[in-house]
Formats: C-alpha cells, sequence, structure tokens
C-alpha cells in the first residue's frame, strides 16, 4: 500500500514559456516520480481553477510559486506519512483539503500536479506501466489504441483570430497503428507547409499547438486548404485522411450569437452553417460547435449532425460530471472531449469518463494548448481507451513527447487504432 513519504512540487514553464507546476512524489519503498500540469488558453468558464500568483511583476502575473508552495506546504503536510490504498482515497484527501467547488483555494494546478505525481509513483511501486495503472483504475485493459486527431490548421485564439474557429485537425482515418498515422501527418503537415507558402507566400510559423496559422478568410477556405494539402500529399481525402474541428464557439460568442467573420449568424444560423460543413467535407468530429452558454441550442446541433460526426461537449463539458449529467439528460452531445485538468483530480475526471461511457458516447482525451513535455496524456489516451486522441500537431517537443510515447506502447502492445466509422456505425463521408 503506498504510504506518502515526501511530496514537493516547484515551478516550470510550459510550452508558451508560462509559469506551471511541476511535482515530485516519493512513497516508502523507493518509488519516485515527477509529473507535470499543462494550461489552456481557450478555457471554459467552469473550469477548475488554476492558482495564478497574480504579481504583475512576474511572468504578468502567470508565476505558479503560490500554487508549487501548496503542494510542499499544505498539501504534503496532510498527506505525508499516511497510506492509500487507492487513488480515489489519495484524490478525496486533497480536494478535501482545498474544500472548494473549483480548487480555488489549493489551486487545480497544485491539486492535479499532486494527483499525477502520486498515479506515477504508485504504478512504479506496482511495476505497471503507466498506461496499465490508468486501464486499472478505468476497469478494464485497452482493446485498441486511440484514432489520432492532429491540428494542421488553427485560428481563433491560439493564432491570430484570423479566423474564428479555433482548429483544422486531419485525422489518419485508414491508418492501423500509431506509427503509421504519424507518417500520413508528417506528409500532410509538410505539403499543407509547402501549399500556404505558394497560395499566400506565408513561410511556416507556427500556431500554439504547432499547426499552420494560414491567412485564410474563412473556416471553408481553411478546410478547403487542408484537403488541397491532404491530396497534394497524394492521400484521399474522406478516404485515407479525414478533418475534424475544434470550432471552439464560446470564443466567438457575442450578443445576438455568434461572430463569424463578417456575420452574426444565430445559434440555428450556426447549426445550419456546421450542417454545411458536414455535408460538403470529410469530418469525423465537430466540437464545440455552441457555445458553452448556449445549452437550449445544444440538442439541436446534436440532432442535426449526431448521426454523421462526434458532436464534442469541451467548454461546453469542461469535464465536469453535473455538466455531463445535464448534456447527456437534454442530448446535448455525443462524445466528451476530456482534459483531466479542467476538473482537477484524475478520479473525478474518471468520473466524468465513466458518466460519458454509461451514455454510449465516443470519448477524446485531449491535451491543452499550453504543455509541457510530460507524457503523461499518451498513457491516459491507451489506459482509458480514448476513441481519439488530441494531442495538436506534430511539432514542438511538448507534442512529440506524448506521440513519442504513444510510439512506445505502440511497440510494448500488440493492439491497432480505433478504426473510423466508430463502433456505433457513425460515419461522415469516410467511405
Ligand atoms: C481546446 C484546447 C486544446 P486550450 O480548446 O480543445 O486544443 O485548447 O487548451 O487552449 O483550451
Ligand atoms: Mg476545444
Amino acid at each position: 500500500m503506498p504510504v506518502i513519504e515526501r511530496l514537493a512540487a516547484r515551478e516550470i514553464l510550459d510550452s508558451r514559456g508560462r509559469p506551471t507546476v511541476e511535482a515530485a512524489c516519493a512513497l516508502k519503498g523507493g518509488a519516485q516520480a515527477t509529473a507535470s500540469v499543462p494550461s489552456g488558453a481557450s478555457t471554459g468558464a467552469a473550469e477548475a481553477m488554476e492558482l495564478r500568483d497574480g504579481d504583475p511583476r512576474r511572468y504578468g502575473g502567470l508565476g505558479c510559486r503560490t500554487a508549487a508552495g501548496n503542494v510542499t506546504g499544505p498539501i504534503q503536510e496532510a498527506v505525508r506519512g499516511r497510506e492509500f490504498a487507492t487513488q480515489a482515497e489519495f484524490d478525496a484527501a486533497i480536494a478535501a483539503l482545498d474544500g472548494t467547488q473549483n480548487k480555488s483555494r489549493l489551486g487545480a494546478n497544485a491539486i492535479l500536479a499532486a494527483s499525477l505525481a502520486f498515479a506515477r509513483a504508485a504504478a512504479m511501486t506496482a511495476g505497471q506501466p503507466l498506461w496499465r495503472y490508468f486501464a486499472d483504475l478505468a476497469g478494464g485493459q485497452p482493446a485498441a489504441l486511440p484514432r489520432l486527431t492532429i491540428n494542421l490548421f488553427s485560428g481563433g485564439k491560439h493564432a491570430g483570430q484570423q479566423v474564428a474557429i479555433q482548429d483544422v485537425l486531419i485525422v489518419p482515418a485508414a491508418a492501423r497503428t500509431i506509427d503509421e498515422a504519424l507518417a500520413v501527418a508528417y506528409d500532410v503537415y509538410y505539403a499543407a507547409a509547402k501549399l500556404i507558402l505558394e497560395r499566400y507566400g506565408m513561410r511556416l510559423l507556427r500556431a500554439d499547438e504547432g499547426g499552420m496559422a494560414p491567412p485564410c478568410r474563412t473556416p471553408e477556405e481553411m478546410m478547403e486548404t487542408a484537403l488541397d494539402a491532404i491530396r497534394a500529399a497524394g492521400y484521399e481525402p474522406g478516404v485515407e485522411v479525414a478533418l475534424a474541428l475544434d470550432v471552439a464557439a464560446s470564443h466567438f460568442r457575442c450578443p445576438g450569437g455568434y461572430r463569424l467573420g463578417g456575420e452574426t449568424l444565430t445559434s440555428g444560423q450556426m447549426i445550419d452553417r456546421i450542417r454545411r460543413w458536414i455535408d460538403a467535407y470529410p469530418l469525423v468530429s465537430v466540437e464545440d460547435g455552441l457555445a458553452e452558454d448556449d445549452w437550449e441550442s445544444w440538442p439541436d446541433l446534436c440532432a442535426a449532425g449526431g448521426s454523421r460526426v462526434l458532436v464534442v461537449g469541451d467548454d461546453l463539458l469542461c469535464t465536469n460530471p453535473a455538466r455531463i449529467g445535464r448534456a447527456m439528460r437534454e442530448r446535448s452531445c455525443n462524445a466528451l472531449l476530456l482534459k483531466v485538468n479542467q476538473i482537477g483530480t484524475l478520479t473525478e475526471a474518471l468520473a466524468a469518463y465513466r458518466l460519458a461511457r454509461a451514455a454510449g458516447w465516443d470519448v477524446t482525451i485531449s491535451v491543452r494548448s499550453g504543455e509541457t513535455e510530460d507524457h503523461w496524456a499518451a498513457d491516459l489516451a491507451v489506459g482509458w481507451s480514448g476513441d481519439q486522441f488530441k494531442n495538436g500537431s506534430i511539432t514542438q517537443s511538448e507534442r512529440l513527447a506524448k506521440y513519442n510515447r504513444l510510439l512506445a506502447i505502440e511497440r510494448e502492445v500488440n493492439l491497432a487504432v480505433t478504426l473510423w466509422p466508430n463502433r456505433h456505425g457513425l460515419a461522415s463521408r469516410v467511405r
């Protein structure tokens, strides 16, 4: 049984150069592990709170010394010398110590770093790879590896807002292995880089998650450009490589609707627009097609698109069991985007995951736009049998750390990538 010998944390920097938290956990018996937490930019209003120092003289107030100090201080004091039989017991103890709904006292960044460092140390004690530890938490062994959704083009808050929608992702839908999927993504990515140089005179410059940010005027132009890149790389769109979108509509919400380019669309018009995109492009999933507060329109979106694509809730759900419960009752989505730091502990994220699975939803396991070189998210995507894994682009080491980890896991296990059409027979224009 794991007994905590030491728990500490320090401030480190994420892929945007902003502070975040790395925790270290030592268990009696010798296991020692570290884990670090990511940070979003297009965050949902209902996310658990990252604790920032707020000192404008340091990192514009974004410092994480207080959060790190909370791990080394009060969290360690509460758990040192105690035995925790399970992850759930450990997480419950630190969440209770915080005592708030949104983890605003100790900070979700502090709490999650501790939760993950404990998980990794406990896995080491058990002699398990982390993905298997995660699989045991979820009570099942994975039958497949997640399908990759790879950021090709960014707009919105991850780039210069040149297009309102946040991400156009490619999905190597015909790839049976991670190895193959990444090789396909490489071809398409560099074909796209060549194309945007020819078309827009724009050399390869990267958005937050390593995707490109071509000066397209409309989402349609961005998706057309993605299809052209797929063709230029020698693949057939919709057969070998499909598309996914993170519309991130909360971030272009305006009074009366949605500000998309020069237009203001009502919720109904936004749904029509997305329906047109699903008709016109080989999409497999559409995330946050509406805003996080547009609850009454989400069921219409799901009715319009849910038989052909994954209608994924990110900002809408915030990996929060209460919000997922509402979305289930109201039939708002058919898929969960799971980001552990939106809720703050592994155990609560697992509750969110279980709810989604109980509703028959698909689950995309996602990293954040601000990431570290830690790769626990890859283990999570395998251990919790993510249908999709969303990890940004194929450049930048904070992304590659996870892809390289997936490649290592793939060598260890003999599993193929989850197919599209998925287990419910959902299929868009992918033939
Ligand atoms: C999202 C994520 C990842 P962020 O919106 O899905 O792409 O972005 O981490 O900025 O919330
Ligand atoms: Mg999103």
